[in-house]
């Protein structure tokens, strides 16, 4: 069989650089045909280094001049080839152990459609380095090990280009001929080239300060588009906010005087640190009322949060190799993470975050591209900012904290920076800290970062009322996925012992109290099974396992009906309420999903009850949590059940259940959802924050679930209702809300609704996004042709990666039920964008590819489909290597 999966590099093939850059001094002009990158390294060897020849990446550069400690390279002395610039002597001469490297190259920014080096968005120019496109702007050791201090000077015309900026501080500016100008940045702060970055551009600022707790002042800026000052505010109160949140939790504080946040519209990923001008895809800067909903909103306060914090968890301390990536980003989104709990709800913070691990990270570790968080090999790293990496990355560093509390995770991070503050290092690094810090042993522990996959817990308890003894046996398991498998083809060792996992337990009285005195109990289970003894308990208890989600696992907990009604509601942990609700939802849901979805007696009566609890208690505590509790698990979610249990995921069948269920809620609650509608009505004007987001959420979905009702009930009363909030809600989360529930109505009010839409927002990019997604995640059928259709709209450019994953995306994997069609047009649709892609912007093709991850689990007849839309792509001339990577994978 062909596989044709690309070169793997490997972790265990390290080697520190042979040279280190000490300063680097770019000098780059911008010009209508192209730019010019002048370059001064200074280099010298590495003591502790292999030795050899001085070797730089290079990719699409064309050399102008080259020259050591000022004398033009003779064409012996250097070999250029395969992206890479090979200096063995200086004329004749060994190299010196430090010398001065200079270049001169000429780049074509316009034509960059890879989006990764300096390129050019709209009017401006802005550049993309993490994770290697530095060497797409000049030559260097692109690798994260080598630190370096830059300068840049930019040099443009003045009238189209005002704003130039980089890295640091702006120590000069002057003008040049031809009404062009220049500006020269210092970063004081070595740092490796990903970290680099450069703007020339036409844009309006906010402008804002920051009093650092120790008295200093940074300026904050943050750059938009000319005209869209009016939808930065929010961004820069985030920025804020985690400015002064990272000094209270973690003691950090900003280390310059001037912190810029720059939005661009073509951009591959939500955003990046680069020292101190990170450059934001606008999706996470720009929000006004109603162009953004509160989902915008929060997005906006993680994603400013997260690069802001990666200021010191990446930037101060970085990565040694790509290897090490989870080190700054599970650490990072750790850190987001807990910003978010503690600027919104903590409990509905974590629930979304579970969620979306399932949603995500779930698959992706049981299919083809299965990795741990940090990867022993890979072909192209970039195939590697995955949801393993930054989400149960995050998990990882969630479960030391559970492991050795709050106080000595801080002790922790401290020492992580007393010690390797300037350092390039790996993820054992951090480890170390964190277990020197807590004198908790964690070298068991790191197995976390090693395997791939999602273990199993399997939990068996029982109560022994004369003993007044519960009893509780854990046994873990995990199996060995595609990457073991292909570590051990590869000669490579596997360490498959037993995980260090932290169990959260509560034991649930049959009157709702904790039977443990510290309510929570972490059990550390070590070994492949053991048993916990707990004595002293007055009568038979609900075990609620994994509180908080304390570990990225499956639970194999055989628990009826009634205990996880007990539990949802009584069980003192929200996240365990919020998972016994979706644990019997899932259970209802797999039974019909064996009925082929048809039919409603699969649907037992306690569930019916069990959900008009959660909203009459949402009505009275929080509305918020009620919102996540009523919305079913996903497709998706359901599909992984199907497949764990060994059978072929029907994406048809898990779809009419799952409707099924929402029809039969709708009609059996329809009073009680009316009542909830009417009591949820908004009483104060719009603000993105506080109890009334809770508010809207569950009147959302409580609309959602009315429009479920029979054709009669729904064109009398909840049709109107749904028009006028799509053309009278004055924010957008209420009109989206009312415009994604009509994208699924076969009904002339949808056209009307989607067509007033468009034209309305036709000029606001990210609002055109939003049109595009929801009419890509329609169950309507013929949903596949309207998404063909609107890739040919002026609507639609290929060439945007936010218009991509708004449309194309949103079908492949947020509308299984379409993408995975019987008749295969799902698939051939996705080949069709892929191929078409790959030669533009390999990455976001990539990340397209991904889409096919499960196509092993669905029936053999939809397998054949997706074989020969996976066999077109590999066979597409010239395929760049990261679709190449995922598309082998996938066919290995
Ligand atoms: N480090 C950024 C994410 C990022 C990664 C790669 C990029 O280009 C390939 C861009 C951004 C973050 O974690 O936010
Ligand atoms: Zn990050």
């Amino acid at each position: 069989m062909r596989t044709d999966t690309p070169q793997s590099i490997y972790l265990k093939d390290y080697t520190p650089p042979a040279w280190l850059v000490d300063t680097v001094d770019l000098h780059v002009a911008i010009h209508d045909t192209h730019a010019e990158v002048r370059a001064t390294l200074a280099c010298r060897r590495n003591p502790a280094g292999p030795g050899g020849a001085l070797v730089l990446d290079g990719e699409e550069l064309a050399l102008q001049e080259l020259a050591i400690d000022g004398a033009a390279l003779a064409p012996f002395c250097y070999a250029l080839a395969d992206d890479r610039l090979a200096i063995a002597s200086a004329n004749g001469a060994p190299l010196p152990e430090r010398l001065t490297l200079a270049t001169r190259v000429r780049i074509a920014p316009d034509a960059n459609t890879q989006l990764s080096g300096l390129y050019r968005s709209k009017d401006g120019y802005f550049t993309q380095c993490e994770a290697q496109g530095f060497r797409r702007i000049t030559f260097y050791p692109d690798r994260p090990d080598v630190m370096a201090r830059f300068t840049c000077t930019i040099e443009a015309a003045r009238e189209r280009f005002p704003q130039l900026l980089s890295n640091g501080n702006l120590v000069a500016t002057g003008d040049a001929t031809d009404g062009r100008h220049w500006a020269r940045w210092e970063d004081p702060y070595a740092k490796p080239c990903y970290l680099f970055a450069l703007v020339a551009a036409k844009l309006d600022v906010l402008e804002d300060r920051f009093a650092t707790r120790s008295g200093r002042t940074v300026r904050l800026a943050v750059y938009v588009e000319p005209g869209k000052l009016d939808q930065c505010g929010h961004a820069m109160a985030a920025l804020k906010k985690s400015m002064a949140w990272d000094e209270r939790r973690f003691g950090l504080e900003m280390d310059l005087d001037h912190y810029m946040i720059v939005a661009v519209g073509d951009f591959n990923m939500g955003a990046m640190e680069n020292k101190g001008l990170n450059i934001f895809n606008t999706k996470y800067v720009l929000a006004r009322p109603d162009t953004a909903t509160d989902a915008d909103f929060q997005g906006i306060d993680r994603v400013v949060a997260h690069e802001y914090f990666h200021n010191w968890t990446g930037n101060r301390v970085t990565c040694r190799d790509w290897f090490q990536l989870s080190l700054k980003e599970g650490l990072t989104v750790f850190r987001d993470q807990e910003f978010g709990a503690d600027v919104h709800s903590r409990a509905v913070t974590r629930i979304q975050e579970v969620r979306a691990l399932r949603v995500a990270q779930f698959p992706e570790d049981a299919g083809p591209m299965a990795h741990p968080i940090r990867p022993a090999s890979y072909a192209e790293i970039n195939n590697f900012y995955t949801a393993t990496v930054y989400q149960k990355g995050a998990e990882v560093v969630r479960m030391i904290h559970t492991l050795i509390g709050e106080a000595a995770f801080r002790r922790g991070m401290d020492l992580y920076f007393a010690r390797h503050d300037g350092q390039a290092v790996t993820c054992e690094d951090f480890v170390a800290a964190m277990q020197d810090a807590s004198g908790v042993d964690l070298a068991q522990f790191r197995r976390w970062y090693a395997r791939a996959g999602t273990p199993h817990l399997k939990a068996e308890g029982r109560y022994d009322a004369q003993a007044r003894r519960y009893t509780l046996t854990l046994t873990q398991s995990l199996a060995p996925t595609a990457y073991e498998k292909r570590l051990q083809e590869a000669g490579l060792a596997i360490d498959d012992g037993p995980l260090h996992i932290p169990v959260a337990l509560g034991l649930v009285l049959p009157d709702g109290s904790d039977a443990l005195p510290e309510k929570t109990r972490v059990l550390p289970l070590t070994q492949q099974s053991q048993t916990f003894v707990f004595d002293g308990i007055p009568a038979a208890p609900v075990a609620s396992l994994l509180r908080g989600f304390s570990a990225p696992v499956h639970l194999d907990f055989a628990q009826g009906d009634e205990e996880l009604a007990h539990l949802m509601a009584w069980d003192s942990d929200p996240v365990n309420r919020w998972e016994a609700g979706q644990r019997l939802a899932t259970r209802i849901l797999l039974a019909g999903i064996a009925a082929g979805g048809e039919g409603t007696d699969w649907i037992p009566d306690t569930f019916v009850a069990a959900v008009a609890r959660v909203l009459d208690d949402g009505l009275r505590h929080d509305a918020a949590l009620a919102a996540e509790a009523l919305i079913l698990p996903a497709e998706q979610v359901l599909a992984e059940e199907m497949a764990g249990a060994g059978k072929a995921i029907d994406p048809e069948a898990i779809h009419r259940a799952r409707i099924a269920l929402r029809r039969h809620l709708a009609a059996r609650l329809r009073d009680r959802f009316e009542a909830a509608w009417a009591a949820l009505a908004p009483t104060e004007p719009y603000s993105p924050d506080g109890p009334q987001v809770g508010r809207r959420a569950l009147r959302n979905l409580v609309l959602g679930y009315l429009a479920e009702s029979d054709a009669e009930y729904l064109n009398a009363s909840v049709m109107p209702r749904l028009t006028a909030q799509c053309s009278g809600a004055g924010n957008m989360t209420d009109v989206i809300a009312a415009l994604g529930t009509l994208a699924n109505l076969d009904a002339p009010e949808r056209t009307a609704a989607l067509d007033a839409f468009h034209s309305r927002w036709q000029g606001e990019a990210l609002v055109v996004d939003k049109w595009l997604q929801v009419q890509a995640t329609s169950r309507l059928p013929g949903t596949a042709a309207r998404v063909r259709e609107l890739m040919r709209h002026a609507a639609f450019d290929i060439r945007n990666p936010n218009k991509v994953y708004a449309l194309v995306r949103a079908f492949c994997a947020a509308n299984p039920r379409h993408f995975h069609a019987a008749d295969g047009e799902g698939y051939r649709l996705a080949a069709d964008v892929i191929t078409e892609l790959q030669a533009m912007n390999p990455q976001v093709a990539a990340r397209i590819a991904r889409s096919f991850d499960r196509w092993r689990q669905v029936d053999a007849a939809r397998q054949a489909h997706a074989r020969a839309a996976l066999e077109r792509i590999r066979d597409c001339a010239g395929l760049a290597r990261d679709v190449a990577e995922v598309v082998g994978k996938a066919l290995e």
